[in-house]
Formats: C-alpha cells, sequence, structure tokens
C-alpha cells in the first residue's frame, strides 16, 4: 500500500481507531450493498487516505428505516436524557481532538491550525446543544375563557436527512445532528464525498459516548450516487425533514424535490459577502478582518468575503495594505505547521476559480498578485490573488468565488455602498467597517443579508443564528433557533372545565 496512506492509518488507528472503511447505520459498520467504495484523497497531494462504501438508495433505505425505528424510542427520551448524551458525546470528542483535527487536514487540505479551530467550533455546538436541550419548551396561553385552557409544547419533527459540505467536516455534521438530536428527532447523515472520513469518525465517537443504536446513521457515497441518496432522502415517506449546506443548484433541486411530501426544509447555501470599508474605518483592522475572512480555509468559507467595497477616499491605501498581507501568506500541505494557506478540496473548485479568474481578467481587471494556479504545488493549489477594477459582468462580481482571490471595488457614497452590496441573488453574511456610530446601525439594517458583522471580519459561534436569505436559503443553525428547525408547535385546548 501507499506510504502516505500507512503513515496517516498508523499514526490514527495506533492511538484511536478512528480511520473507519464502512458506513454506520443501526449501530453497525457496514458495507454498501453492491460491494462498491470509492477512495479518499489527500488534496494536498492528490494520495489516497481511506476508501469508503459507495452507497446507492437500497443502503440509504435501510439507514432511513433504522431512523426510524429508533425514533419511536427516542422521541420518549426526556429532554434531560437527550442533554446526557449529547454532553457525553461532547467529552468523547473533546477527548480525540488532535485526531480529528488530522483527519480534516487529511482530507479537506485544510492548514493544522485551522482544523484544530474546526474541530473546537464543531464541538461546541454538540456541547450548546446539551445544555439548549433543556430549554426547549412550550407556552402556556392566557385563556379568553373560563372553560378552556391552551398549551403549546414542541415535538420533534422526525427522522432528520442531513446532508452536508466538505468545507466544514465536523461542524456543518455537530450544527445539524446537536440541533436535530436535542430535538428529539433521530438523523440520517450523507457527508460529502470529499470528506466521509470525518463523518465516520463522529459516527465511532458517538457509538463511544452510548448513543442508542440507529440514532444517528452516517452512510457514504460517491458524487454519481448522490442525486439518488438525497432523492430518496427528500422523497421518503419516513423522512420529516431535510437540512442541506451546499451549492445553491443542489439547494433548488432539493427544493423541489421534498415539496411533493411538504417536508420540512432548511438550506445553507452559498454567498456572495459583500465587506465595505468606509473612509471612517480603522484601515488596519479592516484589513485584519478582510485576511481573515477572505483567506480562512483558502476562501471556501459560505460567509467569506466575496467583495471587497472600498470608498473612494481610503481604496489605494487599501488596496496597498491588503496587497502586503497577502505577501506574508505561506501556501502548501496543511499537514506542515507553518502554512496559512492550503490546497483547494478538489480539482473541480480550482477549475472554478481559475475560470473565475480568467474571465475578470478578460473583462479587464488588474491583477496586483497572483492570478493563476500554483501549478508547483499541485493541482489543487492556486496562488492567493488580488483584482481590482472589478465590474458588474464578472462572474467574480456575481458568483460565489471560493477560493483565496480578493476583489476590491471602489464607491464613492454610503448608499451607493450598500446598492453594490446588495445588488446580486445571494444574501447570507455582509461586513462593514466604520467609526461612524450612527452609520452602524443604518447600514447594518440595510444590508439584505442574515448576518452581519460590524468592525468584525469572524462572526460565526453556536450561541448565534446562522442563517441566509434570497437565494442563500432558509431556516436557521446554532442558538436556541438551530432546535426550531426539528421540532414543531403542536397546539392543545382543554375543554369543558
Ligand atoms: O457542492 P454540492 P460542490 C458552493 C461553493 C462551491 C459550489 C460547488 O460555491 O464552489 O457550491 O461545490 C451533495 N442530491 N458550496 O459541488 O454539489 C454532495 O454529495 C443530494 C457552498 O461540492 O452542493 C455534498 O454532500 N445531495 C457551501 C453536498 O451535496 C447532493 C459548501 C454539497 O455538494 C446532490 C459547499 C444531489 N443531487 C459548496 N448533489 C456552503 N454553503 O458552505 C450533490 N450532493
Amino acid at each position: 500500500p501507499d506510504v502516505y496512506l500507512v503513515q496517516i492509518h498508523t499514526k490514527l488507528e495506533t492511538q484511536v481507531p478512528l480511520v473507519r472503511n464502512r458506513a454506520f447505520v443501526n449501530g453497525e459498520w457496514i458495507s454498501a450493498a453492491s460491494g462498491k467504495v470509492f477512495d479518499v484523497i489527500d488534496p494536498a497531494n492528490g494520495k489516497i487516505v481511506g476508501s469508503v462504501p459507495d452507497m446507492d438508495a437500497s443502503d440509504t433505505a435501510k439507514a432511513i428505516q433504522a431512523a426510524a425505528d429508533a425514533f419511536e424510542t427516542w422521541k420518549h427520551t426526556t429532554a434531560k436524557e437527550r442533554s446526557y448524551y449529547l454532553r457525553k458525546w461532547y467529552e468523547v470528542l473533546v477527548k480525540h481532538h488532535d485526531d480529528l483535527a488530522t483527519l480534516i487536514t487529511a482530507e479537506a487540505g485544510k492548514p493544522w491550525k485551522e482544523a484544530h479551530g474546526e474541530v473546537s467550533y464543531g464541538n461546541s455546538f454538540v456541547e450548546w446543544f446539551s445544555e439548549e436541550a433543556r430549554r426547549t419548551h412550550g407556552e402556556i396561553l392566557a385563556s379568553p375563557t373560563r372553560t378552556k385552557e391552551m398549551i403549546l409544547i414542541k415535538q420533534p419533527i422526525g427522522v432528520a436527512a442531513l446532508i452536508t459540505p466538505w468545507n466544514f467536516p465536523i461542524a456543518m455534521i455537530t450544527r445539524k445532528a446537536g440541533a436535530a438530536l436535542a430535538a428529539g428527532c433521530t438523523c440520517v447523515v450523507k457527508p460529502a464525498e470529499d470528506t466521509p472520513l470525518t463523518g465516520l469518525a463522529l459516527a465511532q465517537l458517538s457509538q463511544e459516548a452510548g448513543l442508542p443504536k440507529g440514532v444517528f446513521n452516517v452512510i457514504t457515497s460517491n458524487r454519481d450516487h448522490a442525486p439518488e441518496v438525497g432523492k430518496l432522502l427528500c422523497e421518503s415517506p419516513l423522512v420529516a425533514g431535510i437540512s442541506f449546506t451546499g451549492s445553491t443548484a443542489v439547494g433548488k433541486l432539493l427544493y423541489k424535490q421534498s415539496s411533493s411530501g411538504v417536508k420540512r426544509l432548511a438550506l445553507e447555501l452559498g454567498g456572495n459577502a459583500p465587506f465595505i470599508v468606509f473612509n471612517s474605518a480603522d484601515i488596519d483592522k479592516a484589513v485584519d478582518g478582510a485576511i481573515a475572512s477572505k483567506f480562512r480555509n483558502c476562501g471556501q468559507t459560505c460567509v467569506s468575503a466575496n467583495r471587497f467595497l472600498i470608498q473612494d477616499e481610503i481604496f489605494d491605501v487599501f488596496v496597498d495594505k491588503i496587497l502586503d498581507k497577502i505577501k506574508t501568506l505561506s501556501m502548501g500541505s496543511g499537514m506542515d505547521h507553518s502554512c496559512s494557506l492550503g490546497p483547494l478540496i478538489n480539482t473541480a473548485q480550482a477549475h472554478k476559480v481559475n475560470t473565475i479568474v480568467l474571465d475578470a481578467i478578460k473583462k479587464g481587471a488588474k491583477v496586483h498578485c497572483g492570478g493563476r494556479p500554483a501549478s508547483s504545488l499541485g493541482e489543487r493549489f492556486y496562488e492567493p490573488t488580488l483584482l481590482t477594477n472589478i465590474n458588474e459582468s464578472m462572474m467574480c462580481y456575481n458568483e460565489e468565488i471560493f477560493g483565496p482571490v480578493a476583489v476590491c471595488i471602489r464607491f464613492k457614497t454610503e448608499e451607493g455602498g450598500v446598492t453594490i452590496a446588495n445588488s446580486t441573488r445571494q444574501g447570507l453574511a455582509g461586513y462593514f467597517f466604520s467609526n461612524d456610530v450612527p452609520q452602524l446601525w443604518r447600514v447594518a439594517k440595510e444590508l439584505a443579508v442574515g448576518m452581519v458583522g460590524i468592525n468584525e471580519g469572524i462572526i460565526s459561534t453556536a450561541e448565534a443564528a446562522f442563517g441566509g436569505i434570497k437565494e442563500s436559503g432558509i431556516g436557521r443553525e446554532g442558538s436556541h433557533h438551530g432546535i426550531d428547525e426539528f421540532t414543531y408547535t403542536k397546539y392543545m385546548c382543554f375543554g369543558n372545565l
């Protein structure tokens, strides 16, 4: 076998056998009925880090049935019991922090330090929802008559299908599953084909934490099978709701597919975040926020700053300062602990980023640095890039870049800046830097997004409601709102009193 594969496996399997090559259904480790498997690739060097079952609709049906059976018991657990299970899971996850981070770097290419950050962030949702589970309750209404009493209670919707992306292999699962389990739902998780190993590690650690069988199931399938797996998850009468994070195109497809069953749906889709810097801003702080927001995870973050909108007076200074910072970023394998920028996840994403940059250059953009693949490092690496002379005909203006490419656009007035910020189909996150106090409230209200960072480039946390508007999706994750996606409100009216 490949030397690299042995190195990764030896490190993890001798400490904790976290690298699994089977899916997890009904508390058991199973193969695809077809026997098919697919390889998981390290994006830094193209080498194989593991292989997992390539499951299809028939395997998915088994997982759905297991979750539906388990729901019959899980729905009767008390909030305190669910809180206890989640707390146990959190403790086990914390114990395996390093191993999870290594696994994320191996399959997602994320720099080691960022992978550690993601594990803390991912674990925080399990901790948060273990606490929120106990604070999920209904209300007693003030009755309008003396002969009736009225109560609203929260009940779990049933089996939840969770389809997750590769950019945060642990956090995108725990943010959904923590809320679903806290609500009293059971789950079928389908992680992205690029990063299934972290999903399976989570399953193993749920088993170690003692979660009852069938409550948390993880199935794996390659890209070719994702459509049939997704279709069944949307159409099965045994599935009550779908929570998806990924591309807008797939989100729209799931919206359609789940409509026949009028399923509960939460969609967290692509963003196109404006990052506005007004004349009054502290430029150095704005540049630091911009670098963190843009280059974290090599730009592959749905809340990543997509368009920097810089007010006229400070445009040139901002461009000079951000260019200086970009030049200090070091690119390489995430396993190299000194690296700040890893590879893109796969060749399709590398191709997408290059297409967007070439389109901008063809339409008149000026390249200040980068502007091309970093081919000497490998086919998935892309040079950190800074572009100006941007116009609205360019792909980088309208589409989520999802790569290490910063584009700067000049604007004159507050109204003009906000108009540019809002002139896209997406509305996930938005950021602005300003020291003009009345402007802070005004602009925060005007931005057509679900989340706003004000003098801040990193905003996600378990306590806050995460989600977008317009084509960026529906529903919220994290905070107590995250649990609402997995419960329904039942009205009870007691009469003849
Ligand atoms: O996403 P897909 P991709 C955006 C980002 C990126 C683009 C494409 O702009 O460049 O999407 O990325 C599963 N039924 N985001 O191609 O295809 C798939 O297996 C059911 C933003 O990777 O949407 C994976 O589990 N599921 C985003 C998940 O969908 C299907 C994060 C995401 O893959 C399916 C990722 C189908 N027919 C990409 N087809 C964010 N919001 O953070 C695929 N999948």
